[in-house]
């Protein structure tokens, strides 16, 4: 049986190799958008397969139907063998390079016979990409760069791949006999933005069972150990640690097991301090045993209030237990809104109503409409006509709406040229609820120019926020060289907000950057960024990382209330 997320990427596989292969723009669609309606689903697909359902499902059809039969029956798709035999692999690894697209892929193979990332690297090293489809010296520098980042992250997955493995892998496990407790720990409870490995915890007095079912898991490609208490798979391509441990050790286990190692080093020296001995089987006085059945009996044995799991990296937050001065950590029922939402007027899916409803249904207050301008060249990046027609069509919806309690903000995801101008003249922008600027071009600017440039938007009274300030996308593109310093400074100046974009492909500011925003008084927005209603689930991964830099409700603006927030934006209502 396969799960709903495995299906969905054996289709998006689908969907690459024949966008390589250079078919029809139709059929790539139609296996993209499968793919993500199965991967958006709440119910589980096989369910939906047994009710006779799957032809509801928008987009798919009897074809594409019976190709989910088939691999629930079977575990596969022949269609999808055959097309993998008829590409070499490697292929498929050059696309996770940063600008290599499909296409570009497809004929370098054709053209140069290159196959993988290997004998990529060595054509650009020879200069043999050069008068091939407009390439010169820059492309062939690029593509190497891509390679070293690509090559510098592998072996570690992003948070946004790991965390659905896992928590597919702890709900398998809770269903098996004896087992009290199935959780993840590691650096995937603490949410670090790339993950080396995934470390399940279970509690069960009867170890064998629980062995059996994580070696036997579907899509389990290796077994690397088995033993009583300790045993790793690889599945899909992360390794999964499993530790099985009794129930009085648990708590104990928890807290070994979630790290960070430098953390668990320090609260060891503070144990030692007390005449205590702390390990992942308890805490010891002498050969007495005095804590270890859960986490908190654990931390309060040494003296300290329970840590939150993304503190936990010795940035500090042993000291903070020991004073009582933890922050109180923002959590994802104190957000109100989300201020970073396209839709369908430039190149998100969904209409501004049925986004706004998505909205509403989660229980939000307001989102703000945030489409493209359209200097970028994004898909129907709206020029000013449009910009002022999307006001007024906010302002009809609101009205039919009529929700005392929610609110469709008007706004627009401002491109920051690279002329320090906004795509935006001021007169029309006076007319938004709220603005958000961002830089989408010209990433190689020197440092100095681009703190000018971001300062000068934060330096523009019309500009509320700063959208995904470094412009990183984990794994494939560094963050363009920017002095945050600088742009923190300003901010605080002007009052304008940073975004901390929860895409898991963004993470825009960092943990590191939130904490330094925070401690400078600079107010945070944690948005998606979403261009289908779906993604607005990735908010848990926006507030994740701003737990990791310490964040309080107070620091975050879209925990304000929709009255709250009309006030801070000196909107009449
Ligand atoms: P990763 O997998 O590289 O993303 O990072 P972690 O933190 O998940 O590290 P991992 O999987 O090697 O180990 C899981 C946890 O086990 C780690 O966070 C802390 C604990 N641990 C592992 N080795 C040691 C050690 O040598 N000393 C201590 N105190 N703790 C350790
Ligand atoms: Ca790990
Ligand atoms: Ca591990």
């Amino acid at each position: 049986m396969s799960t709903n997320l495995e299906i969905s990427l054996v289709f998006d596989e689908i969907a690459n190799i024949l966008e390589l292969k250079g078919e029809s723009r139709f059929k790539i669609r139609a296996y993209r958008n499968a793919s993500r309606t199965i991967e958006g689903l709440t119910q589980d697909l096989v369910n939906i397969a047994k009710k006779d359902g799957l032809k509801d499902l928008p987009g798919i059809g009897d074809a594409l139907a019976k190709k989910i039969d088939e691999i629930i029956k079977i575990g596969k798709i022949k269609y999808h063998e055959e097309l993998k035999e008829s590409i070499p692999s490697g292929l498929l690894e050059m696309l996770e390079i940063q600008g290599l697209g499909p296409k570009k892929t497809y004929k370098l193979h054709e053209e140069l016979g290159i196959d993988s990332i290997e004998s990529l690297e060595q054509a650009c090293k020879n200069n043999e990409l050069q008068g091939l489809f407009r390439m010169g010296k820059k492309t062939e520098e690029n593509i190497l760069r891509g390679i070293e980042l690509y090559r510098l992250y592998q072996g570690r997955i992003s948070l946004g791949k790991a965390l659905p493995y896992a928590e597919a892998i702890v709900k398998s496990l809770k269903c098996i006999k004896g087992v009290k407790k199935a959780v993840f720990a590691g650096s995937l409870r603490r949410m670090r933005e790339t993950i080396g490995d995934i470390d399940i915890l279970v509690s069960s007095t009867d170890s064998n069972p629980v062995m059996d079912a994580f070696t036997g898991l579907d899509g389990v490609s290796e077994i690397l150990a088995r033993g009583k208490t300790k045993s790793s798979i690889i599945f899909g391509d992360v390794q999964v640690d499993l530790r099985v441990v009794h129930p009085e050790s648990y708590g104990a286990a928890m807290q070994y097991f979630t790290g960070s190692k430098q953390h668990n080093v320090r609260l060891r020296e503070l144990a030692i301090k007390k005449g205590l001995k702390i390990n992942e089987y308890g805490v010891f006085r002498k050969e007495e045993k005095i804590a270890g059945k859960t986490e908190e009996e654990v931390y309060k044995s040494v003296g300290l209030s329970y840590i939150p799991p993304e503190l936990r990296e010795d940035r500090g937050e042993i000291n903070a237990a020991l004073n009582c001065e933890l922050p109180e950590l923002v959590k994802q029922s104190d957000i109100k809104g989300d201020l970073h939402i396209h839709t369908d007027w430039s190149d998100g899916k969904k209409s501004i109503l049925e986004m706004a409803k998505a909205a509403k249904h989660r229980g939000y207050e307001y989102i703000a409409v945030t489409d493209h301008t359209s200097s970028m060249g994004i898909a129907g990046g709206l020029k000013k006509d449009r910009l002022e027609a999307q006001i007024d069509k906010i302002k009809k919806i609101n009205k039919d709406l009529d929700e005392p309690n929610f609110r469709v903000l008007s706004s627009s995801e401002v491109d920051i040229r690279s002329d320090n101008t906004l795509d935006f003249h001021d007169e029309i922008l006076s007319k938004l609820d709220i603005v958000l600027a961002a830089v989408h071009t010209k990433f190689s600017q020197d440092k100095e120019s681009m703190t000018n440039r971001i300062i000068s938007a934060i330096d523009n009274p019309n500009v509320d926020i700063i959208a995904h300030p470094t412009g990183r996308l984990i794994g494939k593109r560094e963050p363009y060289e920017v002095d945050m310093d600088r742009v923190i400074k300003a901010a605080k100046k002007t009052g304008v907000v940073l975004e901390s974009n929860a895409n898991p492909r963004r993470l825009d500011l960092n943990d590191i950057h939130c904490k330094h925003a925070k401690e400078n008084g600079v107010k945070i927005a944690i948005s998606t960024d979403s261009h289908d209603s779906p993604q607005m689930d990735l908010m848990s991964y926006g507030v994740a990382t701003a737990r990791r830099g310490w964040v309080e409700k107070g620091d975050v603006l879209n925990s304000m209330s929709l009255y709250e927030l009309l006030d801070f934006l000196g909107i009449d209502y």
